[in-house]
């Protein structure tokens, strides 16, 4: 016998580990019984078992996004897979470094398509960074290898593998091999950094349009300095799912829409826009009007090239890591730019205090303090915001999927660090209840608290057991207007039409509280503006997972 005499199971689950993984988000089928099989030998690897396929891979992407971390996920053939697909597209556009794997039949059955059979490679392959079947005991741990290397190689994202069963059983000596990471930490050259720094200086009117990659390559601080150092002007691209620079910095200013004419509107002002690590401009709803403002000019600096230049010409686009290009850079624009970078600096940081995102929050606050409806039942959503932001726990990681009733969340809520708020990013709804399991997991000292419309829960609200099942610290407030409210809003915006066919949760109603306590959560209804306080802050501050049902205000 062979030294590493090893089954394709556990080799599966050994290199998983070795890969820097710690829990394995799956649901379970026959396919899948070798790897459940060879976990009883791999304790030190969570299995996390969630009850359909969508979710799985949402929690696995809200585990990486909350880390940074590589992370991995199983589901069942080809209905499993296909559950996952919408999951799979959320991580798609964030980017995230997931291992999606799939138990296929054995390879012994051929051609004669036995149930749950299907071609998986070709089911992902849009999707993925890399798709493939294992077909050889020998080739799977260098599948894995590679797979790891390429999720994580920025532009970083899922990958993933079909697992026949006959190869998960297979014993042979096989080699397991070792990690590698590729380094892609790398700043422009000097030359570049000259001419970056000399662009940046003969811009009259500059803007920085910051994104993803500042997460991705942990350059809040950095980003912060580089914008002080020249007075400028912040502002967060226009799918606003991260915590994608400092809001409470004297430069920033918030974040830009997906209304072409008011993005427009927002840049037109300057004559340079500086992009960060970021698609700066992704709309939504299409539009007659162009989002860019005509002649703006673009530098661009990121490690996703697909980014660089995508829809509109730059005039610099440098493919680099974000945080090593500020040290570089920040540094080379002082020194360059001299007493009257310093002058311009001082002016601008003073005018940018009556407008920055600290100064409107401030009138903000006041303005939903002031109004009549605070008072009222069922309960302003915007009340709803406020009341959340100030009762929640400092160190508390949000997670927002709250449509319509939270639409001001990210104009009150200051992004403090990296990891501490996520959103809903391609518009797939169902993610952020299970990826806030995955997000508790990862941020395991912090407490979640999951902001959702009741929507959008109902699509994946059976991660509510997960949370429970492993007592996880997440408090989940579902804003239950009712129906698909922003639906409603656009049928009547975009055709005149009030006729709400398959938008109402009427006849019956759903009772969240009900549904949530039937899965072993504490919940709460809150239709009392007074309430909210003290529910909000007695459920994240006491151990486990507790949903709170608030009935907002849901007309349209
Ligand atoms: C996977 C998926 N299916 C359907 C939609 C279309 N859609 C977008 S928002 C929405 C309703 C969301 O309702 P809710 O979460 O209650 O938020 P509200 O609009 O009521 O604030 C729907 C159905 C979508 N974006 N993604
Ligand atoms: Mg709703």
């Amino acid at each position: 016998m062979a030294k590493n005499q090893i089954t394709g199971r556990s080799a599966f689950l050994s290199v998983l580990k070795d890969e820097g993984v710690t829990h394995l988000f799956g649901n379970p089928g026959t396919t899948e019984l070798p790897i459940m099989h060879a976990l009883a030998e791999h304790p030190d690897l969570t299995y996390v078992m969630a009850m359909q396929e969508s979710l799985v891979v949402a929690m696995a992407d809200g585990y990486s996004r909350a880390s940074g971390q590589l992370t991995a996920c199983n589901v069942h053939v080809a209905p499993g897979l296909g559950n996952a697909l919408g999951s799979l597209y959320n991580a798609k556009f964030t980017g995230t470094p997931i291992i999606l794997t799939a138990g296929q039949q054995e390879q012994g059955h051929g051609l004669t398509e036995p149930l749950l059979y299907d071609n998986l490679v070709p089911m992902a392959e849009p999707l993925v960074k890399w798709a493939i079947e294992v077909t050889r005991l020998e080739d799977l741990p260098r599948i894995m290898r590679r797979a790891a290397k390429v999720a994580m190689t920025p532009p970083t994202g899922p990958v993933f593998i079909s697992l026949p069963g006959d190869i998960l059983n297979m014993e042979g000596g096989i080699d397991l091999g070792s990690s590698t990471r590729v380094d892609t930490r790398v700043r422009p050259s000097d030359e570049v950094l000259e001419a970056l720094a000399a662009r940046i200086l003969k811009a009259e009117r500059p803007v920085i349009i910051v994104g993803d990659e500042i997460v991705k390559s942990d350059a809040l601080k950095e980003a912060a300095e580089f914008a002080e150092a020249f007075g400028c002007p912040v502002l967060q691209q226009s799918v606003s799912y991260g915590a994608h620079f400092l809001s409470e910095s004297p430069c920033y200013i918030g974040g830009l829409n997906r209304e072409q004419p008011d993005v427009r509107a927002a840049l037109s002002p300057y004559d340079l826009m500086i992009v960060l690590g970021a698609d700066p401009i992704r709309m939504s709803v299409w539009s007659e009007v162009d989002p860019m403002p005509p002649g703006l000019a673009m530098i661009q600096i990121g490690l996703n090239d697909w980014d660089l230049a995508k829809n509109y010409s730059a005039e610099m686009a440098v493919r680099a890591d974000v945080r090593e290009t500020l040290r570089a850079l920040t540094p080379a624009l002082v020194e360059k730019g001299g007493k009257a970078l310093k002058d311009r600096a001082e002016k601008s940081l003073a005018d940018l205090q009556e407008k920055n995102w600290t100064a409107k929050r401030k009138k903000l606050v006041a303005t939903i303090d002031a109004r009549e409806i605070v008072k009222g039942k069922p309960i302003d959503p915007d009340f709803m915001t406020l009341r959340i932001v100030e009762s929640i726990p400092k160190d508390a990681v949000v997670v927002n999927e709250s449509l319509t009733s939270g639409r001001l969340l990210n104009s009150l809520l200051a992004y403090r660090d990296r990891f501490g708020y996520h959103g809903l990013a391609s518009g797939g709804i169902g993610w952020s209840v299970p990826a806030s399991v995955g997000i508790s997991m990862a941020q395991k000292d912090r407490p979640v608290v999951c902001v959702v419309g009741d929507g959008s829960a109902m699509y994946s609200i059976q991660a509510l057991w997960t949370a429970a099942h492993h007592k996880l610290p997440i408090t989940y407030i579902i804003c239950n207007n009712g129906g698909y409210r922003i639906i409603k809003q656009r049928l009547k915006l975009f055709h005149k039409n009030e006729q709400f066919v398959g938008m109402d949760f009427v006849e019956p109603a759903v009772d969240f509280t009900a549904l949530a306590k039937s899965m072993g959560l504490e919940a709460h209804r809150i239709t009392d503006p007074a309430a909210l306080e003290p529910a909000i802050r007695k459920a994240t501050t006491t151990p486990g997972a507790k949903l709170l049902e608030v009935v907002v205000e849901g007309h349209v």
